[in-house]
């Protein structure tokens, strides 16, 4: 963590951007104003894009799909492209990370670090340009041989949330790009500088006009049309689990549109009394206080083995009063503000829900007052049980619950009783456990004895309502794409007409 340089300050003035089709940037639609959640200071102005924009972005796409100025590269020409976009983004760290935090609220350190990976999402992807490959089949006799294509699936339409905006962008953008696709992308409304500051090093790295495209707006109105629009072969959301159920509707009502969700999590960390306890803690209050909580894999749901479930949760609680909540722009800070005040409204909500339920308050609590923003306090819960709201419900801040277990089936099932099946952690130094428990809960990304460790290389994705489907690595770049059964006969045909 580099805490060496100086604390920057939001900007002066509001920036105003425009939206990006077909290669070049628009403007002239009315304006919404965001203010910084860690400062309360103006500092973007994001145009208001109409339908019709929309529908100029989805035709643009299209045209750029079709005519293969895209697909028909290699994949060596392709990946050359993304190649070179992670050059300038390794320019433009700085900058970029800096946006992340004026919108998001995110500490500076962690925004930064957040564009590493960003920088590495396009060095995978460029690599898995090259290597996508289909099949073929050997086995059908002397007489007939089968390959299996592997084809872009054509106009891609990807919503994505306020939490990472430019982290869950590419995790995404590199995987399409590698398959041959073409995209329109509408980010979150609050959130919208650093996708549109994608389009301008993409086009630097010599992406085809027409290729990438953002269009701005709110989730109901140009979020919705996306995900109805008849000419989007694929929709790629994250967000919440309402909305990614009423995109299945839109999908189902449309042009059966295949789908990508990401959506919530409320995902356990299992702890056994032969783990590393120190560590487990460590990462306990990581996990659920990272990105202020604001996060689909965090890790709220404690379960603590019963033996040692007080001294655990003690040590915890410590180490939560001692995370360092305040200025998103001060390289020291490790929790910045909440991003928006109905977010703050809303996990404010759990914290008095979770007291009025009868669960005990071991850490934070509630707001802290810096003077400006939404900052609240890294949040500890015991005596939680199952059927309590603050156990059930994404809360998506620093609230973490902790129950107790005093079997391997004991932990497993309360693990598995909930609706989501995004990610888990499990923490011992017994393989049986650890092989038994990550074998048995429902969740598709799972950290032993570790935490949100791993790279692009590895799919992302949840089991049962977190989601369908997996992004980054090779699997997200096959996700992007239509299989092609082809069949080849050899030599002379059996006529059917004798
Ligand atoms: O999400 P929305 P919100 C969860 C988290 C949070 C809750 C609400 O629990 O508290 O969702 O957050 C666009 N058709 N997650 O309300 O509304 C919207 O513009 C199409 C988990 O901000 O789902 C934005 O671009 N799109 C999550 C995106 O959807 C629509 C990350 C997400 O916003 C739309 C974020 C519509 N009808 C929130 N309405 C995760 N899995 O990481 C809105 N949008």
């Amino acid at each position: 963590m580099d805490h060496s340089s100086p604390t920057l300050l939001p900007p002066a003035a509001a920036r105003e951007f425009g939206f990006f089709v077909d290669g070049a940037w628009h403007g002239g639609r009315p304006l919404f104003e965001r203010a910084s959640p860690g400062h309360g200071v103006p500092v973007s102005l994001l145009a208001k894009c109409t339908a019709e924009d929309l529908n100029l972005a989805v035709a643009a796409a299209r045209r750029a799909f079709e005519d293969r100025r895209w697909a028909g590269l290699s994949g060596a020409a392709r990946g050359a492209v993304l190649l070179r976009a992670a050059e300038i983004l390794r320019r433009r760290r700085d900058e970029i990370a800096y946006w992340e935090v004026l919108e998001n609220g995110k500490p500076i350190s962690q925004a930064r670090g957040e564009i590493d990976h960003c920088i590495a999402c396009f060095e995978v992807g460029a690599g898995a340009a090259r290597l996508l490959h289909g099949d073929s089949y050997n086995s059908l006799g002397d007489g007939l041989f089968g390959m299996v294509l592997r084809e872009p699936i054509g106009v891609v339409g990807l919503i994505t949330p306020w939490n990472f905006p430019f982290l869950i962008l590419c995790e995404r953008v590199p995987f399409i790009l590698a398959s041959g696709c073409t995209m329109v992308v509408k980010p979150s409304e609050v959130t919208s500088a650093t996708t549109l500051i994608l389009a301008e090093v993409l086009a630097e790295a010599g992406l085809p006009d027409g290729v990438y495209n953002v269009v701005t707006g709110s989730g109901r109105t140009i979020g919705q049309a996306l995900s109805e629009h008849p000419d989007v072969d694929m929709l790629s959301f994250t967000g919440s689990t309402a909305v990614g159920r009423s995109c299945v509707h839109a999908a189902a009502d449309s042009n059966f549109k295949k789908l990508g969700l990401e959506l919530g999590g409320k995902n356990p960390i299992i702890v056994f009394a032969d783990s590393d306890l120190e560590d487990a803690a460590d990462a306990a209050a990581f996990g659920i206080s990272f990105n202020t909580g604001q996060c689909c894999v965090s890790s709220s749901r404690l379960i603590v083995e019963r033996s040692i479930a007080a001294e655990f949760e003690a040590a915890l609680a410590a180490k939560m009063a001692k995370i360092r909540v305040g200025d998103p722009l001060d390289p020291a800070t490790q929790v910045g503000a909440i991003t928006t005040t109905a977010q703050n409204e809303v996990i404010l909500g759990y914290i008095a829900r979770g007291q009025a339920e009868g669960a005990r308050l071991l850490a934070g609590g509630g707001a802290l007052d810096l003077g400006r923003g939404h900052y609240i306090a890294p949040t500890l819960f015991s005596g939680v049980t199952p059927q309590m709201a603050i156990a059930r419900d994404e809360i998506f801040g620093p609230v973490l619950c902790s129950m107790p277990f005093d079997t391997v089936e004991q932990a497993v099932a309360l693990a598995n009783d909930t609706v989501y099946g995004l990610a888990a952690s499990v923490w011992t130094k017994n393989i049986d456990k650890a092989l038994t428990v990550t074998r048995r809960v429902r969740a598709g990304r799972f950290w032993v004895n570790c935490m949100m460790a791993g790279g692009p290389e590895m799919p992302l994705g949840g089991f049962k309502q977190s989601g369908w489907g997996r992004e980054a690595g090779t699997y997200g770049v096959e996700e992007y794409t239509q299989v092609k059964s082809v069949h080849v006969e050899l030599g002379k045909r059996t006529h059917w007409i004798g």
